[in-house]
């Protein structure tokens, strides 16, 4: 179960609640707690996490407009994204850059793919091989420099590591590169040996930026590992690793967490060009399989909408406004015809369809020739010279206004009939074309 199923799974259990109570929201979070801990979120970062998600949540029942759903999946997602910190802007001048990290991690690939993005961006970059432990790393990195076209610096068969920093930093200043990436070596677990390799690197090279490169698979054991470069040379930020395959990527929540809260790249496959600089929204919905956020926020606010009309008809108050607010989602639903046809109506003479778009189209110009004043306050519009300085605005005949007035008046009566059944207010304030007809024949 990846942790986006968990939250899920967690938001359905609110679902099902009538009222958002500390019972139902414990329930929940109890569910969030177990996916973040199988996503190899640490358990510290974990009860941080959740007894904020909480207070909101609890905090969150005042909020009147969105519902249940929709307002605790956009508090777990904001929590998240809060925790992931924020988007990271690359500095694009002359700098000298540090790749630390575990055996396999990606730092090489990432060298590479650094040195790719600094030159798109009109910087020369240059690369030097500082890894003198795996025999293969200076083969890998030269041929990887070779693909992108970018400056290489490496001393085969040398085994001081410091020796090549010295070297390659004079090299590559001589060739006038501008960005400077420097491969180190990786061990299996971190040890004195490697922190006393990397704490005399860092003396001898003075890196402007030191990335911690983590892959989205290594899971709990992230936090720790980050913890541990950091007490040895200053971590600026992570780099994540890999998060185009299946790892679950909360290790990296979690190291991220660890050194302060900053991600600055993540890498997205094998090839040069698989880096994305990291955009923390885009990041969590990656890792908690939110695809489409915007279209979810989008769904927020047509919530809104609803329950301002369910307001609206429980005071038998609907007016301009939410109606015209009704009739535009019940318009995204797709073609009159569509939605109609989806509601069982199969038979719909075409013309009936069409007076009834047309007639929407009609409405649609007449509110918005409406003043405010006008939109808030229907009894208004019973007024014929009002209508007649309408009709004139929206280019229809004064007769038509009229008969759109009496239509809402006719829906308006209707709607505080219903305002005592919620069941089926909700259904109608939910756009369901069956009871068009009722919408005063929209
Ligand atoms: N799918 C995918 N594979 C990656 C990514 N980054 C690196 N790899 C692969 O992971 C493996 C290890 O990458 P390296 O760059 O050699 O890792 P390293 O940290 O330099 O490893 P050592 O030098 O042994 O410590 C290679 O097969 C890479 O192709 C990535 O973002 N996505
Ligand atoms: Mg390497």
């Amino acid at each position: 179960m990846d942790l986006g199923e968990g939250i899920r799974k967690a938001i359905a259990k609110i679902n099902g609640a009538s009222v958002i109570d500390e019972v139902a929201v414990n329930e929940m979070i109890k569910e969030i707690q177990r996916s973040l801990i199988l996503s190899d979120v640490e358990i510290e970062l974990v009860s941080k996490l959740t007894s904020n998600i909480k207070k909101q949540a609890l905090e969150a029942k005042i909020q009147a407009g969105i519902s249940n759903r929709e307002l605790i999946i956009k508090i777990v997602y904001d929590q998240l994204v809060l925790m992931m910190g924020e988007n990271y802007s690359p500095q694009l001048n002359s700098q000298k850059i540090m790749l630390v990290g575990l055996f396999g991690a990606g730092k090489t690939t990432t060298c590479a793919k650094l040195a790719k993005f600094y030159s798109s961006k009109g910087l020369k970059p240059g690369v030097i091989a500082a890894d003198v432990h795996r025999p293969a790393a200076y083969e890998q990195l030269e041929q990887l420099s070779k693909s992108i076209n970018v400056d290489f610096f490496g001393i085969k068969g040398e085994t001081d590591a410091s020796k090549v920093v010295e070297k390659g930093l004079e090299h590559l200043h001589k060739n006038n590169c501008q960005v400077i990436i420097l491969d180190t070596a990786g061990r299996s677990a971190f040890d004195v040996e490697l922190a006393e390799e990397l704490k005399v690197m860092s003396r001898i090279y003075a890196p402007d930026q030191t990335y911690l490169v983590i892959s989205a698979d290594i899971g709990q054991v992230a936090g720790k590992q980050a913890r541990q470069f950091n007490s040895n040379v200053k971590i600026d930020g992570v780099i994540v690793t890999k998060m185009d395959g299946s790892g679950k990527g909360g290790g990296a929540l979690s190291a991220v967490n660890a050194v302060g809260g900053k991600v600055c790249f993540i890498g997205s496959g094998e090839k040069p060009d698989a880096l994305e600089v990291f955009d923390s929204k885009k990041f969590v919905a990656r890792l908690c399989g939110f695809a489409d956020l915007p279209a979810l926020l989008e769904k927020l606010k047509d919530s809104a909408q609803e329950e301002a009309l369910m307001k609206a008809a429980e005071i038998g108050k609907l007016d301009y406004e939410s109606f015209m607010g009704q009739l535009k989602s019940l318009k995204k639903m797709g073609p009159l015809k569509g939605v109609l046809q989806m509601m069982g109506a199969y038979d719909l003479p075409a013309d009936v369809v069409g007076k009834s778009e047309e007639r929407l189209k009609k409405f649609e110009a007449a509110v918005n020739s409406m003043t405010i004043y006008e939109r808030r306050n229907p009894q208004a519009m019973k007024n014929i010279s009002r209508q007649a300085r309408v009709a004139k605005g929206a280019g229809l005949d004064p007769q038509t206004v009229k008969e759109l007035v009496s239509n809402f008046e006719k829906a308006n009566k209707m709607m505080k009939g219903f305002s005592s059944n919620k069941g089926l207010l909700r259904r109608m304030a939910k756009g369901f074309p069956q009871l068009g007809s009722g919408f005063g024949g929209f």
